[in-house]
């Protein structure tokens, strides 16, 4: 046969040995990382998530240990405590658990979490978080670009925002009997925020599946705003054309805008936004301007007041 097929191709025969050691190792990743999580069917908090691959984005921050990452947390669902969702949220069933992509999008999707994990190899990052209570720490998260699940939806020109809801089912979440919020959870980003390589769809932290509490089985985290922007145990990622009413808006709009973006120059009514304590520092340190990703994300404010657009 004169004419070889693709198939009959040793890839040694078209790239120099160099590269071509260089792709294997490559391509032993990329199927490292997905049989990986396929097979080994990491779905229980604290499995570990295998053929993570190690991204760009960390910041050098210590991170904080992971005890108070997962002892410390915000998740009404299970009580409006620090303590509760570790002690509450263990109950929830985080499989079978299905996402919905839809709203204005060409190619609706509904996922099994388990394929949904498969759209893109799983990346760690460090990434700090602020809440707008003033505390602060550094998690290295594992997750997914967000854009990439946007994308194989199909925007289209209609969409110019994204809503992401939590699951409602106040027989697992005992703390949506109460009307301390509107339920569910509801969260919103600008679909350019959406679309920033920064913001993942998180589903491990320390290499490990996701606590209940910390949102499993999957989580939004956009780092440049305030922690209440990270929508937990998402069910449903809707691309509109208004800007989306979020939960805390709803509450409360005087304290809590749409935009959150972590900006030390602009007071909450109750907590000033000057400086942070990181949990585990006694000293407070200054809060950087969109919490130290300035450089990645401010050009995407640029002309807009933030006083008013807070
Ligand atoms: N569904 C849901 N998501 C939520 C919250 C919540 O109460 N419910 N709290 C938010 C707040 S205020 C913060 S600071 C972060 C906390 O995330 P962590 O517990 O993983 O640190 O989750 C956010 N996501
Ligand atoms: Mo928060």
């Amino acid at each position: 046969m004169l004419i070889k097929k693709p198939a009959d191709i040793r890839p040694s025969e078209i790239t120099p040995p160099d590269l071509f050691r260089q792709r294997r190792r490559l391509l032993e990743l990329a199927t490292a990382a997905s049989v990986g999580t396929l097979l080994s069917g990491a779905v229980r908090a604290g499995e570990k998530l295998t053929g993570v691959r190690a991204s760009a984005y960390r910041a050098e921050d210590e991170p904080t240990p992971f005890e108070d990452v997962t002892r410390y947390n915000n998740f009404y669902e299970f009580g409006t405590s620090k303590e509760a969702p570790a002690k509450a949220a263990s109950r929830m069933k985080t499989r079978a658990w299905t996402v919905v992509v839809d709203g204005e999008v060409t190619n609706p999707q509904t996922y099994a979490i388990d394929d949904l994990l498969k759209l893109a190899p799983l990346e760690d990052r460090i990434y700090r978080l602020r809440c707008v209570e003033a505390w602060s720490m550094v998690i290295p998260w594992v997750g997914l670009p967000l854009a990439e699940v946007l994308k194989r939806a199909e925007p289209t020109g209609n969409a110019k925002f994204v809503e992401f809801t939590t699951l409602l089912d106040p027989n697992q979440m005992p703390g949506q009997r109460s009307d301390v919020l509107d339920w569910p959870y509801v969260e919103g980003l600008r679909i350019d925020e959406a679309m920033h390589p920064l913001t993942i769809l998180a589903v491990g932290l320390y290499g490990e599946v996701l606590p209940h509490q910390n949102g499993a089985p999957i989580r939004l985290v956009v780092p440049w705003k305030y922690g209440f922007k990270s929508a937990k145990s998402i069910v449903r990622i809707r691309l509109v054309e208004q800007q989306p009413a979020s939960t805390w808006m709803r509450a409360a709009p005087r304290e809590y805008g749409f935009y959150a973006n972590v900006n030390p120059e602009v007071d909450h009514p109750r907590w000033s936004q000057a400086k942070e304590r990181r949990i585990g520092d006694f000293f407070k340190r200054p809060t950087l301007p969109f919490n130290g990703y300035g450089e990645q994300v401010a050009k995407l404010y640029s002309g807009m007041n933030l006083r008013k657009f807070f």
